[in-house]
């Protein structure tokens, strides 16, 4: 199953992925600027937005309505906002005031082909209309749209990603750095807007506390363990990064702590109704295997 990609184990998803690649680009195309100049910050968005990311975030939520037997069409702006946070933060760690790098996706990297003044307000735009999003969109249920707000915004912020960016920033520099640091690291830089993607799409659903509760886990141990097999896939043993978990306890402890995180999330799906949880379950595995 490691070896498939997203698209070929999540084939019956295919419509709805779709619609939220619609919805995607046209929060960069139903606009006509006034002014020729921003027409260039449009573009620097749409080339960040569409450009081939897989969608790991917004399939999530959709896996999630679907295990609860939601809506899965009122999900679809929530995956959006998530996606569009997503790829802000890309854009923003690519800079050269952070990890200056100069491809990816297999493509130059936002600055290299807009400048970074132009990079940096396309990541800025990308997260100012990800509310916008969903607040329109969520108009007509205002309770949803509140909540929903107030998760993304902790999950995206200093509670959240951001946090964990800033830890990354002053500890990655530490040659003592404990694996329990890294792991809270991880949890929030990476994390946070795993299991943000997974909760608000039980939110949508109006989810009873428990079940939501036992999925916001399965999103936790679920983003921490992305991180996990993200630093197993980036391990360089000639440049090996400090802080990352294969650095600080080795491959083959990192393997197995991924193979815990995995169980762990798996047992969390257990008080799903009936086989609802089967999708959120092959997640975990594509995760454990995956080369991308
Ligand atoms: C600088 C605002 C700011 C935030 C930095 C999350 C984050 C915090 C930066 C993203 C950079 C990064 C590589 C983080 C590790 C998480 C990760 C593996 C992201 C890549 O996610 P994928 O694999 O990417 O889902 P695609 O390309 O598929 O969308």
């Amino acid at each position: 199953m490691s070896e498939q990609s997203l698209e070929s184990i999540f084939a019956d998803y295919q419509p709805f992925l779709e619609k939220i690649e619609t919805q995607l680009k046209n929060c960069v195309s139903n606009w006509t600027p006034q002014v020729s100049a921003v027409q260039g910050l449009v573009e620097s968005m749409a080339y960040s937005l569409l450009s081939g990311g897989k969608r790991f975030r917004p399939l999530l939520s959709l896996l999630t309505v679907d295990a609860l037997e939601g809506d899965i069409e009122n999900v679809i702006p929530w995956a959006v906002a998530v996606e569009m946070i997503h790829t802000y933060s890309l854009i923003h760690d690519d800079l050269p005031c952070m990890d200056d790098d100069d491809v990816r996706r297999g493509r130059p990297t936002n600055h290299k082909v807009y400048g970074e003044a132009l990079a940096l307000l396309a990541g800025d735009a990308l997260l100012t209309e990800a509310f916008a999003v969903l607040a329109e969109s969520y108009r007509q249920q205002p309770g949803i749209a509140l909540e929903l707000v107030s998760l993304l915004s902790h999950a995206a912020g200093l509670r959240g990603m951001i946090g964990g960016q800033v830890m990354d920033i002053n500890e990655a520099f530490l040659q003592d750095i404990h694996p329990e640091q890294i792991t809270n690291i991880h949890e929030l830089k990476t994390g946070a807007l795993i299991k943000v993607a997974i909760e608000g799409a039980a939110v949508v659903c109006g989810t009873p506390t428990p079940v939501r509760a036992q999925l916001a886990e399965y999103g936790r141990l679920l983003g921490l363990a992305f991180q996990v097999a993200d630093d197993i896939l980036d391990y360089d043993p000639e440049h090996p990064e400090l802080c990352s978990l294969t650095a600080s306890m080795g491959m083959e402890k990192t393997k197995a702590y991924l193979d815990k995180l995995s169980q762990q999330a798996v047992d969390c799906l257990a008080s799903l109704p009936r086989d609802r949880g089967k999708a959120l379950l092959k997640m975990v595995d594509f995760n454990k295997g995956r080369k991308v």
